[in-house]
């Protein structure tokens, strides 16, 4: 079948809207019609050439549909069927997945590294020539055929715009938040980059009862959105430097747990510089291969601190995110206010212009 997609050619280059081939579901596959993709900065990352990827590749990680199609032996899902795709599969197998780190499976890195679905050829095809998958989703194209293991079935009732959102930027920062950090009541919390992810880092940190919620941030809009989901001081980074004021902020003694979701050696020094003694700096922001980070031995030893990284939230999203959904349910995860544009699909490389100008919190296109 033919369907309208968004293909990364080069680096460098703009999304190009083209009409692919999509060849049906193999066994273990599902055919998705997607209803919504997100406008995620990981995305991006890849057409910066921050973030490898394996090209010409339809992008898009976060995402929402139905199903058209059910393949050979696929017995959890069929068609008509409201889903999300998951962007690390999940082999339920291997020591990492048998030990809930299902964002550490080696199956799904494969299908991430290698573009390639997991019996090593692709189900999209532009004039004969192959393209690349991305992370295994491809949700910028109007049908994507995704591994039923990568498949989480929602109810038929739930907005699928708002699902989309769901799949990336809600469960990597609230997850971080529950699973990597785990962020005890009346603690306090620093978080670097108030953008789609961080600001679901802010909700989750107030829905785990932290005390006090410090967001920092360049721009105005940002951290007036970050007060609505939960923060309860804010930082310009532009103005005022945001270490010196963390510190103020907790008397001298620094936080318990710093977020950095931006993907900089520089912010994520200053997360780890805003921690108390025994303080966990939590990185999920992305940065390419070869940047590293530098931090000193003796706060690392004498003050028992704490660095460590985050992918997916550390979530097992099969579990976490029906919880998420009834959390949105029970009003205690924002979703509508989080969804701040819509933009038809043939208008995506718009949506990451807009995301590149720090305009609104997170965007999803819609097919
Ligand atoms: P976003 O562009 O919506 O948010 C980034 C925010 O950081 C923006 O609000 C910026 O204004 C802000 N910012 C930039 N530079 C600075 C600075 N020097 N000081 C303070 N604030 C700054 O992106 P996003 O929220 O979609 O993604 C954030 C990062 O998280 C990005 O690197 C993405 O690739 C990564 C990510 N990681 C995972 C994971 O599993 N670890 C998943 C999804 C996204
Ligand atoms: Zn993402």
């Amino acid at each position: 079948m033919k369907a309208r997609a968004a293909i990364l050619f080069e680096v460098g280059k703009k999304l190009d809207l083209r009409e692919v081939e999509v060849e049906p579901p193999r066994s273990g596959e599902v055919l998705i019609k997607m209803a919504a993709a997100g406008i995620c900065h990981s995305d991006l990352h890849v057409m910066t050439g921050h973030l490898d990827a394996p090209l010409p590749a339809i992008l898009g990680h976060e995402g929402s549909g139905i199903v058209a199609e059910a393949g050979p032996g696929v017995t959890s899902l069929k068609p008509g069927d409201h889903v999300i795709p998951l962007w690390r599969l999940s082999c339920s197998v291997c020591e990492y997945c048998s030990d809930g780190r299902p964002a550490l499976c080696a199956e799904g890195l494969q299908i991430r590294k290698t573009g390639r679905l997991l019996d090593g050829s692709t189900r999209f095809k532009l004039d004969g020539m192959e393209i690349k998958h991305f992370a295994g989703v491809s949700s910028f194209s109007e049908y994507s055929v995704v591994p039923e293991r990568a498949v989480l079935k929602i109810p038929d009732d739930f907005p699928l715009d708002r699902a989309a959102l769901l799949g990336c930027g809600v469960i990597t920062g609230v997850g971080a938040v529950f699973h990597s950090a785990r962020v005890k009541p009346g603690s306090s919390v620093a978080v670097f980059g108030s953008g789609g992810v961080g600001i679901n880092v802010i909700q989750g940190a107030a829905i785990a009862g932290a005390e006090k919620i410090i967001a920092v941030d360049l721009f105005p809009n940002k951290l007036e959105f970050a007060k609505q989901f939960g923060a309860t001081h804010t930082i310009n980074a532009k103005e005022t430097n945001p270490v010196e004021t963390i510190r103020a902020l907790t008397g001298g003694r620094g936080v318990d747990y710093a977020f950095e979701v931006i993907g900089l050696p520089a912010t994520i020094r200053q997360a780890y510089d805003t921690l108390s003694k025994r303080g966990m700096a939590i990185v999920v922001g992305v940065a390419p291969t070869t940047v590293e980070i530098s931090v000193p031995i003796m706060t690392l030893v004498f003050e028992e601190r704490v660095l460590t990284g985050s992918v997916y939230g550390s979530s097992r999203p099969l579990i976490d995110i029906p919880i998420l959904i009834n959390l949105y349910r029970a009003g205690k995860l924002k979703l509508d206010e989080l969804l701040t544009r819509r933009y038809p699909f043939i208008q995506i490389n718009e949506a990451y212009e807009a995301l590149e100008r720090g305009e609104g919190i997170r965007s999803v296109v819609t097919f």
